[in-house]
């Protein structure tokens, strides 16, 4: 198992350019590349330098930040290809090919031999020019497994860095997952990467299967964005991760996430979704009364990640018929206002049939709490207000 020693390759800049609403301009890919820099993430990968002239030159703008990261560009199976992407001035080549019987028919028509053939000389093209290079299946769970192992090992044998496993169409169940990089692990002495589409929701398990069956290389991108519904998200690896292991993701800059989140969604025009993983505006809101007072004891009671790690705060729901005593009590003292247990318990009762009636806010609660410690001296004046209907 390889959680130990596993590396992010963080293709926002790549399969995130691949979501339908993200169009970035040169400027917003240096400062996605620079945020995640920043971050930590081991390498990040761009978009083909062939799919445009402008991605050739973001490309060789990008690769000529001076960024710790390493920068990748992804090229089809190609030597035209490969050489196009050396010319940007990159640290390496992912090189994709389709492998399923369906994209052998329907998109370039190839035989395994072929291939092979093909896979060879390019891995052993950039090899041959300095650069860091990467073999992956596009579809490799619709692909036979023969295929698979025998195109792997050939390009293995040939000496190169990695190869990787692609789960295009999103059908990889963690299971499936696990068995194909743990045999896959046993064959090949290389690196092996994951690249896990989301469609049926299992891209953050499937990563983190392929981890832990030796895979050493997860693909990610901001929020998940890419072809579809995206890919594995690099906030849910991280939770994931770190639920499993603070340890494990200790070497990233944690508090840096939101910033990430934030500025892609605003760059391809999404908001961040209410409950995503850390940074959704409810990922560490509590709300019922029981859990409330447990969080208040200690939060380790209902939360397996720490907000604090990542630079956010908790935030304990009071203002609802859910609530309990204890949460208004300590509202109460944040407050600073001084009641007994026992009336703090009239007040959320009152709390409760009110919220029964109608929405209510913590503005509401405070004036309440605030009214009760004033011994309701201040009720008359206040008769628009909700603490006077009592
Ligand atoms: C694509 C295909 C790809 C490649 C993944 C990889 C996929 O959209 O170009 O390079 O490993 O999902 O198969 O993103
Ligand atoms: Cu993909």
């Amino acid at each position: 198992m390889s959680l130990e020693r596993f590396s992010i390759i963080e293709s926002t800049l790549r399969e995130g350019e691949q979501f339908v609403g993200a169009s970035f301009t040169t400027a917003q890919k240096a400062e996605i590349a620079r945020q995640l820099d920043a971050f930590g993430v081991e390498c990040i990968e761009l978009t083909s330098p062939l799919a445009s002239p402008q991605s050739f030159e973001d490309a060789r703008t990008i690769a000529a930040l001076d960024l710790s990261t390493k920068v990748l560009t992804h090229t089809r199976c190609r030597i035209e290809d490969a050489q196009r992407a050396i010319d940007t001035g990159v640290d390496g080549v992912d090189v994709v090919i389709g492998t399923s019987s369906m994209l052998r028919r329907f998109s370039h028509g190839k035989e395994i031999e072929e291939i092979i053939d093909m896979a060879c000389q390019v891995v052993s093209y950039v090899l041959d020019q300095g650069l860091e290079v990467r073999f992956s299946t596009e579809d490799s769970f619709r692909s036979r497994r023969e295929d698979l192992f025998d195109i792997y090992a050939a390009v293995d044998a040939i000496g190169v860095n990695r190869v990787g496993i692609a789960d295009t169409v999103g059908v990889a169940t963690p299971r499936q997952v696990y068995e194909l990089v743990g045999e896959l692990r046993e064959r090949v002495d290389c690196d092996i990467e994951f690249h896990g589409h989301n469609d049926a929701g299992c891209a953050i398990a499937n990563a983190f299967e392929a981890l832990e069956a030796g895979a050493t290389h997860v693909d990610t991108t901001i929020l998940g964005i890419g072809e579809r519904n995206g890919i594995t998200p690099l906030g849910g690896l991280i939770a994931r991760l770190y639920a499993t292991s603070p340890s494990l993701v200790a070497k990233y800059d944690l508090p840096l996430l939101r910033q990430l989140d934030v500025t892609v969604a605003q760059m391809v025009g999404v908001d961040i979704p209410f409950n995503n993983y850390i940074t959704g505006i409810t990922a560490f809101t509590h709300k019922a009364g029981i859990h409330a007072k447990a969080i208040l004891n200690n939060p380790e009671t209902y939360e397996i990640l720490d907000p604090q790690a990542f630079g956010l705060t908790r935030y304990v729901s009071i203002a609802h018929r859910l609530t309990g005593w204890n949460a208004i009590k300590n509202r109460a003292e944040q407050l600073g206002l001084v009641l007994s247990d026992e009336t703090l318990k009239t007040i959320t009762g009152h709390i409760k049939v009110l919220a029964d009636e109608k929405p209510i806010s913590l503005d509401d609660v405070d004036g309440l709490l605030r009214r009760w410690a004033n011994g309701h001296r201040d009720t008359a004046s206040a008769s628009e207000s909700l603490g006077a209907e009592l």
